[in-house]
């Protein structure tokens, strides 16, 4: 009996992973850079304008999620980056989304990250992050993102 409840348990869990698997990804991205954090701040949709995140956007059909980073950072911000690992957990979007984010470095130091379509960007220090207005999925990283400026 406990041996059936517990196939039927790890049968659930599976199913769920699967769900969850299948979702499409949003990549974000933590460019930390002299010990603060690049962040973005939305011109659109309306709902979204005025709020900040992190960079990046979906991972296209026959892309990695490390080569969608990149392609945003380039787009988004102009500058070239290096991905070299994840900060934080997944993160539900509410349109069904999930957003996956990545850490990576500038490949270039003294390039300036730009406002190429976005209303702003500014860096941020570990004592700053939480007084952004941050969009709700970005604001749940807000302890890893601190963590991971704080860190040695
Ligand atoms: N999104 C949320 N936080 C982020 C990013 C990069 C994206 N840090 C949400 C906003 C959109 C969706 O993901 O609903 C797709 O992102 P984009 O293509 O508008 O950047
Ligand atoms: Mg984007």
């Amino acid at each position: 009996f406990v041996l059936r409840v517990l196939a039927a348990r790890i049968a659930a869990v599976r199913r769920l992973a699967e769900c969850w698997e299948g979702r499409q990804v949003v990549v974000g991205t933590a460019i930390v850079h002299n010990g603060r954090l690049l962040a973005q701040q939305r011109r659109y949709p309306a709902k979204d304008a005025g709020r900040w995140e992190l960079p990046g956007g979906r991972v296209e059909p026959g892309e990695t999620e490390q080569d969608a980073v990149a392609r945003e950072c380039k787009e988004e911000l102009d500058v070239e980056v290096r991905p070299t690992g994840r900060v934080g957990t997944d993160v539900p979007l509410d349109n069904g989304m999930l957003l996956r984010t990545h850490t990576a470095e500038l490949l270039d130091g003294e390039a300036e990250p730009k406002a190429v379509e976005h209303h702003d960007v500014r860096w941020v220090a570990a004592d700053e992050l939480s007084d952004l207005d941050w969009l709700p999925a970005d604001r749940v990283l807000v302890p890893a993102l601190r963590e991971l400026l704080s860190a040695p």
